[in-house]
Order: structure tokens, then sequence, then C-alpha cells
């Protein structure tokens, strides 16, 4: 994880102080990349405590399309309860349904993503087609004195990738995105991380991952959203047949809260330790040696079935988080 400690220095040395809702500054730095190979370890943050059981426990949640601060919390992750009852913007959105409600978030987008379709009630090849695809019609309308029909579909985004890395993996087509414009005044917190891509590669099964997040807090967020990218690469790898390799991660606006300055100091001092290993427990089969593509694992997975095996690391660290 030298990476992340190169990324604290250019921030630093780089970095713009900026205003932002939350009330504390940041210093920033307009686009960052690091890339990881998977076969140097699992890149977990080594200079610090990584809080591992709450990464896997956001990203079984998200797997499981969880909109509730109570289900990630059942599931061993605590960092939507702030979001959920405390952000006074959220708590005052008509859209929030109660207690630990988040809206929408990233899960709910990555596996039931709400897509729309408005044909012309006598297009009945388009209609017949959208039904095969899954879409059903919910309402007749009219639109500009023409007849219409609405339509519906929950895209399960994640899914369709994995059936692609499977059937047709040279795609340079399988992503899924977490940014729905329809929806982000409906969630306690838009995406963050929010575009991922995989890029399997047949002839030597190995397959990576780029993702995109467009806002990231270096504190605290960047190595907890690295070690979840590189969970879920390591669980598509296993449920397709590949193995993982590289896992590039990009940063729109990268950044230091004020209040994360003695942390992240204190994290150059120290001396980065030989990455650990991610292992998945043997009951989820891995497609490679099964032959059976068995996607429903996606939901099923529990956050124990991920272990961190070899992990070294300095001293926890601790700062508040900005909400
Ligand atoms: N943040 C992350 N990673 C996440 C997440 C949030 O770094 O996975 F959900 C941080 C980035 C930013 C704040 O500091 O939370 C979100 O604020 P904004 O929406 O104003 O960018």
């Amino acid at each position: 994880m030298k990476q992340y400690k190169e990324l604290i220095s250019t921030v630093l040395e780089q970095g713009n102080w900026q205003d932002n809702r939350t009330g504390i500054r940041t210093l920033s730095v307009p686009g960052a990349m690091m890339r990881f190979d998977m076969n140097d370890g699992f890149p977990a943050v080594t200079t610090k405590k990584l809080a591992f059981k709450s990464v896997v426990g956001e990203l079984c949640a998200f797997l499981r399309a969880s909109r509730s601060a109570a289900d990630f919390r059942a599931l061993g992750c605590k960092v939507w309860d702030q979001n959920a009852n405390e952000n006074q913007q959220w708590l005052a959105n008509p859209y929030r349904t109660g207690t630990d409600d988040l809206g929408p978030v990233y899960g709910v987008q990555w596996r039931q993503w709400p897509g729309y379709k408005l044909l012309d009630a006598a297009a009945t090849a388009q209609i017949a087609d959208a039904e095969r695809n899954g879409f059903m019609q919910v309402a007749p309308l009219v639109e500009d004195g023409v007849q219409k029909v609405l339509m519906y579909k929950a895209i399960d985004q994640l899914r369709e990738c994995l059936d692609t890395i499977v059937n047709n993996p040279s795609s340079r087509r399988i992503l899924f995105h977490g940014w729905n414009p329809a929806v982000l005044d409906q969630v306690a917190l838009p995406a963050c991380h929010l575009l991922y891509q995989f890029i399997p590669n047949a002839t030597t099964r190995e397959i990576s991952l780029c993702l995109y997040v467009r806002s990231n807090d270096i504190g605290l967020g960047t190595p907890f959203n690295i070690a979840e990218g590189a969970a879920l690469l390591h669980l598509v790898a296993r449920l397709t047949g590949y193995k993982p390799r590289w896992f590039s991660y990009f940063i729109g606006d990268a950044h230091i809260y004020e209040n994360h300055m003695e942390m992240v100091q204190e994290q150059l001092k120290r001396e980065p330790l030989p990455l650990p290993q991610l292992q998945i427990n043997s009951r989820v089969p891995a497609f490679a040696e099964t032959g059976k593509y068995e996607p429903e694992w996606l939901e099923q997975i529990e956050p124990s079935d991920f272990t961190l095996e070899g992990y070294q690391h300095h001293a926890p660290l601790t700062a508040p988080m900005a909400v």
C-alpha cells in the first residue's frame, strides 16, 4: 500500500483548500489514480488498521440491495447510521420513510436499477421484445396525442455483468453504474464509488476491475473503498471462473479533511507492511473448479465467508467522519 502513502503525500503537497457542504474544509486534488496487482496480495491498508468486518458487511448489504441502516448493522457495518439518522438535510427529506431508511442507495442501483421504457402502443414488436427482456407493462398513457405504453423492469446490473463475463468475456461493456440521476433527490448520500467496469481476459483467465470514485475522503473512505472493490473483484472472479488481477482505482475529487491531518501525517511516518491474502470460504463455489455457474451466491454470501489471512498492520487510528 505504498501507493496510498503516495496519494496522501500528493494531496498534502499539491492540494488546495476547499469549502464543502460538511463545513469541514478539505485539501483537495482534482483527479488521482492507483493500480493494484492482486498477485502482490490483498490491498488492505497497513499503516493503520482496516475495519475489514465493516468492509465486507457493507459489501454484503450492497449485494442484497439493502436500503436500511439496520440491515447494514446486522451484517456488521455501522458506517451508515450517521447518514441515516443524523444528517439534517436527509431527516427533512420527504422520501425518507423513517428511522434507518437510506433511500435507494448503492445496492438498490446495483441490483434493482429502476428502468423504464415509453413505447408506442402500436409498436407491438418492440413491446414484445421488451417483455422477453423482462420489462412489464405498467400503464397506458397518452403523450402528444399518441397512445403509449409505460414499461418497467428492475435491472440487476451486477448479475448482467456476471452473465456477460461468463458468456461474452470479450465485451468491453461489462459495467454497472451507481449514479442514477432520477433518484439523486431520494437518497441519504449520492453514490461516491459509482462506476465499476470488469475486464476479463479469456486467454489468461484473469479478470480486472476499473473503479471510478467521484469524491473520496482519503483519510477514512479510500482504504475502505479500495478493500471493498478488491473483495468484490475476488468474489466476481470466483463465481465466473477467473483469477483476480488488476484493480485500477480512479478518484475525481481526492481530498483530506482538515481534522484528519494528524491521522494521515502519522501514517506517512509508518513503513507499509507485507500485504495479506483474501480467502473466500470454500462453501462459495468456484466456477473454475465446479464448472457450474451459480451467480445467486452474490446475495447468499455472508461477511464471515471473507477472511484476511496474514494481515499485519500498525496501530489503529481514528478520526471523525464528516457527514
Ligand atoms: N465518501 C467516501 N467513500 C464512500 C462514501 C463517502 O470517501 O464510499 F460513501 C466520502 C467522500 C466525501 C463524502 O468526503 O463522503 C461525501 O460527500 P459529497 O457527497 O459531498 O461528495
